[in-house]
């Protein structure tokens, strides 16, 4: 006899962490569903080309009927919850849509999970965040923030988060719900988007070393982040849902690093020392409030998961370099 394919609903596949995950759990052989919304997303002709034998169903977290379709129609063993409004700037101007989805999304999609009896049997993962913590000083531990630190989210999508958060824990000791948060710092790649400041900068870093672009214009260069590569980052999630019992953990380096040191690295990679010439501020990518430096400790990743990340942060700047300098190419 064989076994049964595990089934997995990814809620995000058009986005960085679920073209990762596409690939991790089709490697694993798992039968994957991915939830798409919009009567016509740009992205998803790109998921269906990647991943040919992943099944799109159309949806919205905003939208709970259709997360109950969405459900029914995969029967999943595991579920995924990596949609969101998840860009920080674009969450202060638009912060009711940001608590619709990133927020109030989270309880539609557990309360569908509920709803369809299916509780016991279906282990959820929620994407909850670094942002969450909010790095103010009083509140900023010297080992970096773990799974007990005090949370001062800085703007409307750690203030959703935080709610997305605490309902996927409550739905775990209310209903005893297999839920598990996974607080991750932030990580970075060759499919991140352009609107985040490590791939725009790469980007910009690739096209001004081939003649097509100038210069690159940024918010503030000071603030630090605690950034990992996201393909390690998703092989943290799958483990969580592995693990015996349903618990929150922290993805983290556990090194920080400032906008200015990227840019450095980044432009050594075209050999360029001084960037400063090639970089100006514009004010419209400074933030109302801003999270000044975050740092985190996968201690308890490390020792209960196993986990441990592969790539270090030079090898991903390198990687994203390269690959923006290939996608850039004429020939490409
Ligand atoms: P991302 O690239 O911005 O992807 C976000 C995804 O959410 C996209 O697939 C987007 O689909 C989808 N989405 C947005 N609104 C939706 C809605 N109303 N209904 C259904 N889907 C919707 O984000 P990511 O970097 O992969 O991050 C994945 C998750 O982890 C997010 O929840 C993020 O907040 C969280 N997180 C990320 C990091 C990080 O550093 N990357 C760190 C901590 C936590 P469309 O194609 O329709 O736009
Ligand atoms: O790349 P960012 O937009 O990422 P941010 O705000 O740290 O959020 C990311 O990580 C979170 C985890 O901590 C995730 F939850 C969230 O979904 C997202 O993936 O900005 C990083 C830093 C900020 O301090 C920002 O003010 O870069 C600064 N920055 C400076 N110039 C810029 C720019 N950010 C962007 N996006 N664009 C700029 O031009």
């Amino acid at each position: 006899m064989t076994a049964q394919r595990r089934r997995a609903l990814v809620t995000g596949i058009t986005g960085q962490d679920g073209g990762h995950l596409a690939q991790l759990l089709g490697e694993k052989d798992y039968e994957v569903f991915g939830l798409v919304r919009g009567q016509n997303n740009p992205r998803k002709a790109a998921v269906e080309a990647e991943f040919p034998d992943v099944t799109l169903i159309e949806g919205d977290l905003a939208d709970p009927t259709s997360l109950v379709r969405a459900i029914e129609i995969s029967n999943p063993d595991e579920v995924y919850n990596l949609a969101a409004v998840s860009h920080v700037g674009f969450s202060f101007t638009n912060p009711t849509l940001t608590l619709d989805v990133t927020g109030k999304g989270v309880l539609n999609l557990l309360e569908a999970v509920r709803l369809s009896g299916r509780a016991e049997h279906t282990r959820f993962y929620q994407a909850s965040t670094s942002e969450m913590f909010g790095g103010l000083d009083y509140n900023r531990p010297g080992a970096g923030y773990d799974e007990d630190s005090l949370f001062h989210p800085r703007s409307p999508y750690g203030v959703a988060k935080l709610y997305g958060h605490w309902i996927a824990k409550n739905y775990r000791e209310s209903y005893g719900m297999f839920v598990s948060c996974g607080i991750l710092f932030n990580h970075e790649g060759e499919r991140r988007g352009r609107e985040f400041v490590t791939r725009k900068i790469t980007d910009a870093v690739a096209r001004i070393h081939l003649g097509l672009q100038s210069h690159i214009e940024l918010g503030d260069l000071w603030p630090k982040r605690d950034w990992g590569y996201a393909g390690d980052f998703t092989r943290g999630m799958w483990q969580m849902l592995q693990h015996d019992t349903p618990e929150d953990f922290v993805l983290a380096t556990g090194q920080t690093q400032s906008i200015e040191d990227f840019l450095t690295l980044a432009f050594a990679e075209i050999g360029i020392d001084d960037w400063r010439p090639l970089v100006r501020q514009n004010p419209a990518f400074l933030r109302p409030a801003e999270v000044d430096i975050l740092l985190g400790n996968p201690a308890k990743a490390e020792s209960v998961l196993g986990w441990k990340r592969e790539v270090s942060f030079e090898q991903m700047v390198k990687l994203m370099v390269e690959h923006d300098i290939a996608l850039n190419s004429p020939a490409a």
